[in-house]
């Protein structure tokens, strides 16, 4: 954190400091829902594995912005706006 190690730790270091840690943990939790999401463990996550993600309500909870009820509420509209589309 201190990174010219003079002993004390200035708004600089401080920004870089968070900065770091903010980073690392995105990529952490990135890392961990890709890991999730990729049900075939290939490395990628198609739109299929996506989808599944996305409207399973078992493998959601670990996103708070989506419970089970906003997902379901979210399929039931894309399946309607996919039968409006199909015409
Ligand atoms: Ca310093
Ligand atoms: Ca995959």
């Amino acid at each position: 954190m201190d990174a010219d190690e003079n002993g004390e730790v200035d708004e600089d270091e401080l920004q870089q400091w968070m900065r770091y840690v903010e980073n690392r943990f995105v990529f952490e939790d990135t890392d961990e829902k890709l890991a999730q999401m990729d049900l075939d463990k290939n490395g990628m996550v198609s739109i299929r594995e996506f989808n599944e993600a996305k409207y399973n309500p078992e493998r959601i909870y670990q996103d708070p912005s989506m419970n089970a009820a906003t997902a379901m509420y979210q399929k039931k509209k894309d399946i309607r706006r996919f039968n409006a589309a199909d015409m």
